[in-house]
């Protein structure tokens, strides 16, 4: 039996659950992090891609930003694409000079457990945790299993940062929340490609034929994805259909979509999920263990790292100052802005996509906004401040 004990037991090395194990070290509070899957499985996993203004904030004052300066592009704007007619929303200008970033999800976990790593932090890769236990006492415990051994981690708080199919959120005694879902009818197909990005800044486009999103990596590595049945599968898109159905989709007069090699393609689907109870007891609940929004409002991993913002300013009250204020208010404090964001990304999400025939009421309605923003600097800052994100003053209660 392999015995650990630290203070903070965090379950998860994705964003959420690295971010907190290196803030916590940077006010001297001992954590150890279990996680199922390899450091090469970790490292590949390509999903997200924008990072907001707070993050960039909070991964600068960690000082864990070097790369993501060097290697990350800041986008000022984004273009939104009606029928072929495109309207740009400059951030800046509507939003004091907030921007977002583009640097891959893979690249930022990679950064964080790098410097965890190199500091002799404790992280457990391929390392099942199968149970947590007396998180209504002083010393909770998750019990997990490595290399066919099992194991206790001792602490004296569960942080789960393990995701939609971990087993924080199953933990939870079921009468502590109330959940929410949307399963949306239809899916995205994204694919990497080695080619130089068709556009300075995001594309995202309603079409006839449905939603597409051109975003990038890098300069010579473009991000695209589109709108698909909902169990469509990968094998009915050739790489000729999907460059044929974006140029189609993403299209405007007198631009053209650059078309190369694609080495990566996937297919998600789309979902909103919410519990409204992220704690209970001595365990607490960050990111896509307890939320997830459909990926077109490029939320889901920022907002993971602001449940931790939360999380942190709980535990440094309880450790330095004895104060369970903050404990008690977290779930609260986290979901004022997890809310905020699952409305932005359900409305993206609808104006965007193809939810019913061309030229019906639905569409005659997706239409009516989009020419209202064209014309509306008051609607382009919701859509800019939302996009970039609201800084954390806006969701003080
Ligand atoms: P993660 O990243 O899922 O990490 C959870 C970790 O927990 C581990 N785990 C366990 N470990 C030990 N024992 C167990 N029993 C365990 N069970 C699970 C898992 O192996 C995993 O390593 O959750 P976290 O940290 O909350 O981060 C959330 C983000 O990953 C997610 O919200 C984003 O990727 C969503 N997302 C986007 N978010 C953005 O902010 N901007 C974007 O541009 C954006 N684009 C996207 C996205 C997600 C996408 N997909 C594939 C879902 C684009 C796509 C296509
Ligand atoms: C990405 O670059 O992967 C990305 C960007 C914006 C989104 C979703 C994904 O809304």
């Amino acid at each position: 039996m392999i015995r650990i004990k630290t203070q903070v037991g965090i379950i998860g090395a994705g964003p959420a659950g690295m971010v907190l194990a290196n803030w916590l070290k940077n006010h001297g509070i001992n954590a150890v992090i279990i996680e199922l899957r390899s450091r090469e499985y970790v490292e590949g996993r390509v999903r997200a891609g924008l990072v907001e203004q707070n993050t960039k904030d909070i991964l600068k004052k960690l000082g864990l930003d070097a790369r993501m300066k060097k290697e990350g592009i800041v986008h000022d704007g984004v273009y939104l694409s009606f029928d072929e007619e495109r309207i740009h929303i400059p951030f800046g200008e509507l939003t004091n000079g907030r921007t977002i970033t583009i640097y891959g999800q893979q690249e930022i976990t990679k950064d964080l457990t790098d410097a965890w790593l190199q500091d002799g932090g404790e992280l457990h890769f391929q390392t099942k945790a199968t149970k947590i236990i007396d998180f209504n006492t002083k010393s909770p415990k998750i019990q997990f299993e490595k290399d066919g051994e099992e194991g206790v981690l001792e602490c004296d708080f569960v942080a789960a940062c393990d995701g939609f199919h971990g087993i924080g959120r199953k933990t939870l005694p079921k009468k502590s929340f109330k959940s929410y879902d949307i399963t949306y009818p239809f899916s995205w197909l994204g694919v990497l490609a080695n080619v130089a990005p068709s556009t300075d800044e995001l594309i995202y486009a309603y079409h006839e034929n449905g939603f597409a999103l051109h975003s990038l990596r890098s300069e010579t590595v473009s991000r695209l994805y589109i709108q698909v049945d909902k169990d469509e599968s990968v094998e009915n898109w050739s790489d000729d259909r999907i460059w044929s159905e974006l140029s189609v989709r993403l299209g405007t007069p007198g631009w053209e979509l650059k078309q190369g090699p694609i080495f990566e393609k996937g297919i998600t689907p789309m979902r909103s999920h919410m519990i409204d109870c992220l704690r209970s007891g001595r365990l607490l609940l960050a990111g896509d263990a307890a939320h997830i929004v459909p990926p077109t409002g490029g939320k889901g991993m920022n907002l993971a790292i602001a449940d931790v913002k939360h999380m942190v300013d709980a535990f440094v009250a309880f450790y330095k100052n004895n104060s369970e204020f903050l404990l008690d208010s977290y779930t609260d404090n986290a979901l004022h802005r997890i809310w905020r964001a699952q409305d932005f990304s359900n409305f993206m999400t609808k104006l965007f996509h193809k939810q019913d025939a061309h030229g019906s009421f639905t569409y005659r309605l997706q239409k009516a906004k989009v020419d209202y923003i064209k014309v509306s600097r008051a609607y382009k800052t919701t859509i800019a401040e939302n996009y970039v994100g609201l800084p954390f003053e806006s969701f003080e209660i």
